[in-house]
């Protein structure tokens, strides 16, 4: 489960039922008030993830209140049964359970990826916080690789991420680079929700009040 200090993976965490019900969620925050998109990014190229925010909008490379970058609207906000669920989710990936209680996420990023989706090597440092990054997977499973903390090349390792996945990155695993080189097509189980793709949905703590 521990791939680094901070780093644990927890295989099937979500079940179908509550896998089901983060799509619902997703599927009405993608269509708005700021509908999910192809992050453009400011030198000119657009990410292959399709993203939408919820609590905080992140837009290349900052947090802003409304989506200047979309529509000008403000984002849906950060429900409290998610901060629920994060609470749960860093308290049993680190079988502490003060760290669940003093865990409250503010913002997450829901990214879906198609067949074809990658995200590059890189590390989220646009938080003012070093509370942990909480990933929940759902869909296609994925190949996630995960880095050191100096460099985007090697050492990492690869890991295959499958619907139900819980991740936490704290400690000195929060600013890791990190990617998804690959998705595995027709790899998941229609019954979570997704016909295809695979949804990611990280919570993180801004620090931006
Ligand atoms: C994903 N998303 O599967 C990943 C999972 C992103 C992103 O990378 O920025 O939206 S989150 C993985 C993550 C977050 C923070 C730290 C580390 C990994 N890490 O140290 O490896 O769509
Ligand atoms: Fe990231």
């Amino acid at each position: 489960r521990q791939l680094a200090p901070g780093a644990v993976h927890v295989p099937g965490w979500l079940t179908l039922a509550q896998q089901r019900e983060l799509v619902a969620a997703c599927r009405g925050w993608a269509r708005g008030p700021v509908p999910i998109r192809h992050t453009r990014l400011p030198r000119g190229g657009t990410m292959s993830v399709q993203t939408v925010c919820i609590g905080w909008h992140w837009q290349p490379y900052a947090y802003t209140r409304t989506a200047d970058d979309v529509n000008g609207a403000r984002v849906a906000a950060f429900p409290e049964w998610m901060v629920g669920l994060g609470r749960r989710a860093v308290a049993e990936a680190y079988e502490d359970a003060a760290a669940g209680d003093g865990y409250t996420p503010d913002t997450a990023l829901i990214n879906f990826y198609d067949g074809q989706a990658r995200l590059g090597m890189h590390q989220d440092k646009e938080e003012r916080s070093d509370a942990p990054v909480v990933s929940l997977s759902i869909g296609d499973t994925c190949v996630f690789r995960f880095g050191n903390t100096r460099t985007r090349t090697k050492p990492y390792t690869d890991v295959e991420l499958a619907s139900g996945d819980l991740f936490v990155f704290g400690g000195p695993s929060r600013f890791a680079y990190h990617g998804v080189p690959k998705v595995r097509p027709g790899s998941g189980d229609p019954a979570c929700g997704l016909a295809g793709g695979r949804l990611n949905i990280t919570m993180r703590v801004t620090g931006l009040g």
